[in-house]
């Protein structure tokens, strides 16, 4: 089921070996233009009708009902609770730990510049409820804004039909467990028009204010509003299928590591489990388990989609070291390092979403409880971007404090610069102030 490719004693590029699913944003664009364009001129009306006409279902009101949200944690499963409330507290610890220190560089006598950390006003996030309910992405689009402090965090996720017209229960019971009272029962690209808008009611009264950053991932129509968003507020990432890279050799257990490959398979017929193994004995043993694994599973047909399509297969290659650099070249949004010294392989990795070390280290393990964040970057943005992380909801105001004395020590050369660009208003500026005027 999943295709083996012999890259021994072969010439190739690291950079193609491994081609990836095709995502036609372009074409969503032009569907979800008139959908963007009727939420600008109709308001929360707009919202509510598309949303009537793609979800099948019109929620009572756009705002979830502070009582819906309570009586979905009093009725969530015990279990459930307590595992999200362990997944909450390790994410917590993690993400505080990644606020950065304010800081004042002093830079002679009467100046100084501070670098001063600030969390993002109003945040909108998306959580899918479609193919995917994924109660675990509100704990990890929600943990990084409030470690970051944000004041303001509103939360969109598409109506149930089953449910009365309210989001999936679960993810409003954590929405309550992480302490947010601001959700909204609308999703798709409406729902990031609402977000990136604000809407008012018939009356005029504000029914959602516009947010300054939207995050979350989507299904392709919500990466295309998304998209077509970005600037006027902020994004986090255009989200592409999962991924999976597991770089193992011979020690590794063949039947973990073909588990771990299917685990991911099942989010999206798209995603991509990739093997990359320095033997071809271990690669057919992972392939012969994932073919004793995959029946029967529940969601056996996505996952068969998944795994035989262009993006997934297994490469054998050589060496460590080109297995490594194959690695580096697909910049996988998850990387399972499972060798015999894993920490020099980790070493000369500099491309990954995230790095998942030995065999007590699978992916799921990330998806849900680790602590570590699972917005990751996909479809090979690990090589310029950062998971969903609490400096995401941040920005970086620099302060600027100099006085007479450190001005007049950097005046010349300010005049200087200034002249040289041919802006003499600049070098006036600076003149005014020693020139007693
Ligand atoms: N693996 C997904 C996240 C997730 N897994 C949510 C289970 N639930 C991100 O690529
Ligand atoms: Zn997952």
């Amino acid at each position: 089921m999943l295709h083996i490719t012999d890259l021994r004693n072969t010439t190739y590029d690291p950079a193609t070996v491994m081609p990836r699913a095709k995502l036609e944003i372009s074409d969503a664009s032009v569907i979800v233009e008139p959908i963007l364009d009727k939420v600008k001129n109709g308001g929360a009306e707009a919202v509510l009708e598309l949303t009537e006409q793609f979800d099948k279902v019109r929620p009572a009101s756009l705002q979830v009902p502070a009582a819906a949200l309570d009586q979905a944690l009093v009725e969530l499963d015990d279990d459930v609770r307590a595992a999200l409330e362990e997944s909450i507290r390790r994410a917590r610890a993690v993400h505080a730990a990644q606020l950065p220190p304010n800081s004042v560089v002093p830079l002679g006598d009467g100046a100084a510049v501070e670098n001063h950390w600030v969390p993002i006003q109003r945040v909108g996030l998306y959580v899918p409820g479609g193919r995917a309910v994924y109660p675990s992405s509100v704990i990890m689009n929600v943990v990084p804004a409030q470690a970051a402090g944000v004041p303001g965090i509103a939360i969109t996720s598409p109506p149930q039909a089953d449910f009365n017209g309210l989001p999936h229960p679960t993810i409003l019971a954590a929405c309550k467990l992480l302490g947010i009272e601001e959700v909204y029962a609308t999703g798709g690209a409406q729902a990031i028009a609402m977000l990136a808008l604000g809407v008012d009611d018939a009356d005029g009264n504000q029914v959602c204010a516009p947010v300054d950053l939207i995050t979350g991932p989507g299904n392709v129509y919500v990466a295309a509003a998304k998209q077509a968003f970005f600037g006027q507020v902020g994004i986090d990432a255009v989200a592409g299928p999962s991924e999976i890279l597991v770089l193992a050799d011979e020690t590794a257990n063949p039947a973990w590591v073909a588990a771990d490959l299917i685990s991911q398979s099942e989010h999206d017929p798209l995603a991509a489990s990739v093997l990359v193994t320095t033997s071809m004995d271990f690669a057919e043993s992972v392939v012969a388990q994932i073919e004793a694994q995959v029946p029967g599973a529940v969601l056996e047909d996505q996952i068969r989609e998944a795994l035989t399509g262009q993006q997934s297969g297994a490469l054998v290659v050589d060496t460590m070291d080109e297995a490594i650099a194959v690695t580096n070249a697909i910049a996988t949004e998850h990387l399972e390092i499972q060798t015999s010294d894993n920490d020099a392989v980790l070493a000369n990795i500099t491309h990954a979403g995230a790095i998942f070390m030995g065999p007590y280290a699978p992916v799921p393990l990330g998806d849900y409880s680790a602590g570590s964040n699972h917005v990751l970057p996909t479809s090979g943005t690990a090589r310029f971007s950062s998971g969903l992380n609490t400096v995401s909801f941040l920005r970086l105001q620099q302060r600027i404090r100099y006085d007479e004395t450190g001005l007049q020590s950097l005046s010349e050369g300010i005049q200087t610069l200034a002249a040289s660009e041919g802006l003499h208003a600049h070098a006036a500026a600076i003149a005014q102030r020693f020139n007693g005027m």
